[in-house]
């Protein structure tokens, strides 16, 4: 299949959205910012593939950024979501879809007592900061630079300096005074964190933390920290919130709580148990979920949380997310992660191959990578060579060098044949590019 490597109908398209949307898209990173070159507009995706709007047909690794786990338009996901359309789509009542698909999370994740489901991962860790503020009485959020919590005011700041290292806006729009409450830390760092409860003792309502980053690349804690965190955490009378959005019911049944077994007291899901819907959800300890509305008087509300079609889509999703799916994707990405890891071997390449169960990024360097400045180190101009590449080829990558790679059951031999026909010209376009 010959590729040309202009996209008209793509281009066209952009035209016409940025006269109407900023930037032509409506999330950012879809904007193709960091690798430059025209996005992509898709128009169809099955099993393992998206069409793009002028018919050409890419092998997906970003899978929706983590919810395809099953791949595009799995006929009994969709199955479920036609059934339930053709009952309504929202009637702002309790129903009977968000109760299954509340206890289908509570079964699977035992730290989970209690879940408020709602429409993002965003509002999943937006409620679960607020929920730990009015548990804890207490103001100030640890977070860790590099770790991405959905656009939340108080998690939009960057690190400040000196050791309480008082969070800054990182983005206008966001004042002082919602970033002043803020801590932001280096990742992988357990001393920076019992410094910042020393230095505001009886301060801090909570520590949040991605279960496993993936939004600096994939960045996985280092054997103890996640440990450390929730140790930390209980002695100073804090809440350990694990974000897990990106891993949750994507690293195994049970999340990255499956791998590390460290009970978090709040934690976030969204992305994969939605599939392909906006649906996420927050949940933990039963005594900190009284406190949430209306139990309690920690407010919290959404329109469509728990909607009948999205929580349709999830249920029939985790549904279908067994053991043996678990190690079919597990199996894919190592598969992958070998294919890459050689072709960037013999083009003489300086990477690393950084993986966290099925979810994994290229670093390109051979240092350790441990937290977000050393993730900046790498050469990502060669990132941006190999992505146009591959994308000229037929693969479609995550459009940044700070992003997850995504695999899925429906990733079969055919397509990683289609990835490895693609690796060697791309491995040499990284190995021949400048900056
Ligand atoms: P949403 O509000 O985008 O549903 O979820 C925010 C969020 C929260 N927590 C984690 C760990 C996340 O990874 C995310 C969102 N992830 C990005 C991918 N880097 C979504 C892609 C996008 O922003 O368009």
């Amino acid at each position: 299949m010959a590729y040309s490597y202009e996209a008209p109908v793509s281009q066209t398209l952009f035209d016409r959205a940025s006269l109407v949307t900023p930037g032509g898209v409506n999330s950012p990173v879809r904007a193709f910012r960091a690798v430059g070159g025209t996005p992509r507009f898709m128009v169809s995706g099955t099993g393992p593939y998206l069409t793009d709007a002028d018919g050409r047909e890419y092998v997906d690794l970003v899978c929706s950024w983590g919810p395809m786990i099953l791949g595009h338009a799995h006929p009994e996901v969709v199955a479920a979501v036609q059934d339930a359309v053709a009952r309504g789509t929202s009637f702002g009542t309790p129903g009977e879809g968000e109760v299954a698909l509340a206890e289908e999370i509570v079964a699977r994740i035992e730290p989970v007592e209690q879940v408020r489901l709602v429409s993002s991962g965003t509002e999943a860790t937006m409620s679960a900061i607020r929920l730990a503020r009015g548990f804890t009485g207490r103001a100030k959020v640890v977070k860790f630079a590099g770790c991405y919590h959905g656009h939340v005011d108080a998690l939009l700041a960057a690190a400040g300096s000196g050791v309480a290292t008082f969070g800054l806006p990182d983005t206008p729009g966001v004042t002082g005074a919602q970033a002043g409450d803020t801590i932001v830390l280096p990742y992988n760092d357990l001393e920076a964190v019992r410094a910042a409860f020393a230095a505001q003792p009886g301060e801090i309502a909570c520590v949040i933390t991605e279960a496993s980053p993936g939004n600096m690349g994939v960045v996985p804690p280092q054997d103890g920290f996640n440990a450390g965190l929730k140790e930390i955490c209980a002695a100073e009378g804090a809440l350990y919130i694990s974000d897990e959005v990106m891993t949750g019911f994507r690293t195994s049944k049970a999340g990255w709580y499956g791998i590390d077994g460290v009970r978090p007291d709040l934690m976030t899901f969204g992305k994969v148990m939605g599939g392909g819907f906006p649906a996420a959800a927050f949940g933990g300890r039963a005594d900190v979920m009284a406190h949430l509305a209306p139990a309690g008087p920690v407010y919290q509300a959404g329109t469509l949380s728990g909607n009948p079609v999205a929580t349709a889509a999830g249920l029939a999703q985790l549904r279908l997310l067994d053991d043996a799916a678990y190690a079919k994707v597990d199996a894919v990405s190592a598969e992958l992660r070998s294919l890459v890891g050689e072709a960037f071997g013999k083009a003489g390449v300086a990477h690393t191959v950084s993986a966290a169960s099925n979810m994994f990024s290229v670093f390109f360097t051979e240092e350790p990578v441990r937290n977000y400045e050393d993730a900046k180190k790498q050469e990502a101009f060669r990132f941006t060579a190999f992505f146009h590449s591959m994308l000229e080829q037929g693969v479609y990558l995550p459009p940044s060098a700070f992003e997850s790679w995504f695999v899925s059951t429906a990733h079969d031999a055919r397509a990683l044949e289609r990835i490895a026909a693609a690796l060697p010209a791309a491995a040499r376009a990284a190995s021949e590019a400048t900056s």
